[in-house]
């Protein structure tokens, strides 16, 4: 019997069904979203696939209630998590008018959503990182005791957004976890012709901050990593640099063919350690999950994407004159 890690991180059987489950949806939306891609109904794709045991094994070590996340593209398990719906993802795809993250103005994975404290991003890779640090500044000095949650790949941790903000919350030790989801790729350039020093956490020690590479593909030692970064920063201690190894198994985004640049016996690979079969494994031979509970969660699964799909093709799209709204204060006339 396999050894049961779980219990010794404080997590319930629940409460890590409730983790697979939130996998698993992140990745059959994920996966419907390239049908409808390629079927012609909507536009752009860029995926979680691959790195979705990092983004909700990190989301369910942080407090729901009142932590801030700053998520990059490819972190619908952890906007999933922190409350957003499929069907406003798939309203997203679709690009709708009721797409809670930006009215249908962002492209698809341009996750934003007040209620949520999810803190929107912008195109340009990295800006969302001095973005946390503000936040967590802000926080600090209104003492709301939380912590911010910001994310980011590999590649972008080469860009100045990471070393200033990084800097800047290692000198004033605030409460930020920055967490770089290493998926071996941007785009087309492989990790080691990105990177001269071993691993991405090893930048921490310039910043006087913690520094810890975890496999990126099980979410119980992302929990862990992730859960101690967090209440390093709620006792005042300051942040923490995350690295989480997985494989960014689709091509980048749905415009990128990535047989040009590499081998698909290396894909094939990285899908022998595919997080969802693996921690589905886990949970099996921990007897959490037998075949009759799996199969309950994914027709749960299947549902819920199923009528996310069905609701946002059919929902309306904006009315034009709207493009014109959220640029300038509108006046009375
Ligand atoms: C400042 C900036 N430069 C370039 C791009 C184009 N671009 C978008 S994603 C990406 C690759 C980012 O790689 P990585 O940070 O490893 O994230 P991944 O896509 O692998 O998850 C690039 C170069 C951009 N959006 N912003
Ligand atoms: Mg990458």
């Amino acid at each position: 019997m396999t050894e049961n890690r779980h219990d010794k991180l404080g997590l319930s059987d629940q409460k890590v069904l409730e983790m697979y489950e939130t996998m698993l949806l992140a990745r059959r939306i994920d996966e419907r979203m390239w049908l409808l891609n390629r079927a012609g109904k909507i536009a752009f794709v860029v995926s979680c696939q691959g790195q979705e045991a990092a983004q909700v094994g990190a989301a369910f070590a942080l407090d729901r209630e009142k932590d801030y996340v700053l998520p990059y593209y490819r972190d619908m398990g952890v906007v999933l998590t922190f409350g957003m719906t499929p069907k406003e993802l798939m309203l997203s795809g679709f690009a709708k008018a009721e797409d809670p993250n930006s009215g249908s103005r962002q492209m698809p994975g341009h996750f934003g959503q007040k209620k949520n404290r999810i803190v929107t991003g912008s195109s340009p890779v990295t800006t969302q990182v001095p973005h946390a640090v503000g936040i967590a500044l802000a926080g600090k000095m209104v003492r709301k005791n939380l912590v911010t949650f910001v994310t980011f790949g590999e590649g972008s941790s080469n860009q100045g957004d990471f070393h200033e903000g990084a800097n800047f919350a290692g000198v004033h030790k605030l409460p930020v976890i920055f967490m770089c989801e290493n998926n071996k790729y941007a785009i087309s350039v492989p990790i080691e012709k990105q990177l001269a020093c071993e691993k991405v956490s090893d930048r921490a020690i310039g910043y006087g901050m913690p520094g810890v590479t975890v496999d990126g593909n099980d979410p119980l030692d992302v929990y862990k990593a992730v859960k101690e970064a967090a209440d390093r920063g709620r006792r005042g201690e300051g942040p923490t640099l995350v690295e989480t190894v997985s494989y960014r198994l689709t091509p980048h985004s749905s415009d990128d063919d990535d047989r040009t640049y590499r081998a698909p016996d290396e894909v094939a690979k990285a899908k022998t350690e595919d997080p969802i079969i693996t921690f589905g494994a886990y949970l099996k031979e921990t007897g959490v999950m037998n075949d009759e509970l799996e199969n309950e969660i994914n027709e749960r699964v299947m549902k819920l994407v199923n009528e996310a799909t069905d609701y946002a093709e059919n929902a309306p799209y904006s009315a034009p004159e709207d493009a014109l709204k959220y640029v300038y204060a509108e006046t009375e006339e």
